[in-house]
């Protein structure tokens, strides 16, 4: 059922008009610079992904579960899939078009001339794999392979685009990472952003791979303390394991309680 209402949502969501794609339901992360919106800091020139729809689409009611869960599809290759998310960009032309408009927030130039920001894959769980089906079409199923967003949303006038994310199963953890840079380096690169899929992974596994151990604990010192966990930032992509708004103590207790996995692994 779940897999023909996303069929659906993706066939609205292609029929829309470059303007009206700010209203697609699918989930999609939002490529721009100056992460706390404030000109003339430091961050002015940083790349990142705002993913505040990130696990919107997780369950029967939106931010149900903090993972993607994959649902069987027709295929028999890469059988699990979930249309979403994607990327779009922000903008700051179309002031009615709320979700993408952030003209602080959005790079100064044209794509593809002025900047060309990399989405690169740093990490990808064995079996995970995504697909751009539409044109021009690529599949990222290693470390080190990216696809260039900017030459995509210079070809087509638009930086909103989809991803099918597929894998083997249904049931076991998978997870991608990426980083955004600048191949023209006008922009510095963003900070790494994780999906998961099909379960949560343990409380206090920041670089997910299963496993609670020594670059979870770099992860959390790198997020110590820093204020406005927020969905925006998936919660520091995870380091506020409580979601309260800040990683502290209560953080470490819990990753220290899974510490080096789960009992007897
Ligand atoms: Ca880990
Ligand atoms: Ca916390």
């Amino acid at each position: 059922m779940r897999l023909v209402i996303l069929t659906g949502v993706a066939l609205i969501c292609l029929s829309c008009g470059t303007t009206a794609q700010a209203q697609c339901p699918l989930d999609h992360f939002l490529i721009g610079c100056n992460p706390d919106g404030i000109e003339g800091t430091e961050d002015d020139w940083i790349l990142f992904a705002d993913v505040s729809q990130k696990y919107r689409h997780s369950g029967p009611t939106e931010y149900v579960e903090w993972f993607y869960p994959l649902q069987k599809s027709i295929f028999s290759s890469y059988g699990y899939r979930i249309g979403e998310p994607g990327f779009d960009a922000f903008q700051r032309t179309t002031a009615n078009a709320p979700h993408t408009y952030d003209p602080n927030r959005a790079l100064t130039g044209e794509p593809g001339l002025d900047y060309a920001v990399i989405v690169e894959c740093i990490a990808v769980s064995e079996g995970l794999r995504a697909v751009h089906k539409e044109y021009p079409q690529f599949t990222i199923a290693g470390a080190g392979e990216s696809f260039d967003h900017s030459s995509i949303y210079a070809l087509r006038g638009d930086g909103h685009m989809h991803l099918s994310y597929q894998a083997v199963d249904g049931e076991n953890l998978h997870w991608i990472t990426y980083r955004l840079y600048d191949e023209r380096g006008l922009y510095e690169p963003s900070e790494p952003f994780t999906i998961v899929f099909n379960v949560e992974p343990l409380a206090g596994d920041l670089l997910v791979d299963g496993v609670v151990g020594l670059a979870d604990l770099a992860a959390l010192s790198h997020h110590w303390l820093r204020p406005d966990a927020a969905r925006r930032n998936d919660f520091w992509e995870r380091a506020d394991t409580n979601r309260d708004g800040v990683v502290n103590l209560l953080d470490f207790a819990h990753m220290a309680r899974n510490w080096r996995g789960p009992a007897g692994k």
